[in-house]
């Protein structure tokens, strides 16, 4: 006779919620712009992430980007990726930047950041592997979101990038997305800052 208590139920272990994970781990920073802190000591690293239902947890925990106080930004980058231009992985990148106008503070702006981790953190992008990170912007005179990459020299992948951003997101022609490299950003004197590439 066997003994059926040795005999595990074959559904014991349905229930174990099995999570989705990210093909990398990415982490969510909020800077709050304070004028007697240096810009860096003032990015705090909120939490980091690596399954399809840990980002959902996060994000419906945090406030939307059109409700963030005015100066202060949301950054998702690959963990162990700074969001400032003095990390190695953004020492000699730039950015697509989206600048926006204020009316679209209340639909646009938080529709173009949920999709733009949804692409990020699912690595959607064709050269993904060149891209660090997002950043949002708040900001009175109109938002700014960004997505950073690691290479400013490499062309194709630059172009490919700015290409899906505009196709992708439906971006009307209004907006201008243009790409800045970093130095170019952190050298500028005057008001005025030449983008490398227009979409
Ligand atoms: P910002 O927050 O990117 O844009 O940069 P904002 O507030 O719209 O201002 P504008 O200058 O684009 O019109 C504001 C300031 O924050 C910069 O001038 C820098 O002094 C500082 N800052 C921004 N970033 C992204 C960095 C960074 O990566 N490193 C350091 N050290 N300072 C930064």
């Amino acid at each position: 006779m066997s003994d059926e208590t040795d005999v595990e139920p074959r559904d014991s272990y349905i229930d174990v919620p099995v999570k989705h994970p990210l093909q990398h781990c990415w982490t969510l920073w909020y800077h709050q712009n304070d004028k007697n802190v240096a810009w860096e000591m003032s990015q705090r690293e909120i939490a980091s992430f690596q399954t399809v239902e840990d980002f959902w947890m996060l994000y419906n925990h945090i406030k939307p980007a059109s409700e963030l106080k005015h100066g202060s930004d949301y950054a998702v980058f690959r963990k162990g990726i700074r969001p400032m231009w003095e990390d190695p992985a953004n020492r000699n990148g730039g950015r697509w930047l989206i600048n926006l106008d204020r009316k679209q503070r209340s639909g646009e702006l938080d529709r173009y950041w949920l999709d733009i981790m949804l692409y990020l953190v699912g690595e959607e992008f064709e050269m993904s592997k060149e891209i660090c990170g997002a950043v949002v912007n708040s900001r009175y005179r109109g938002d700014k979101i960004a997505v950073w990459t690691t290479d400013a020299s490499n062309s194709e992948a630059v172009l490919g990038i700015g290409r899906k951003l505009r196709d992708r997101l439906h971006i009307p022609l209004r907006n201008l997305l243009g790409y800045q490299v970093h130095r170019d950003v952190m050298d500028r004197s005057g008001s005025g800052l030449k983008y490398t590439y227009i979409m």
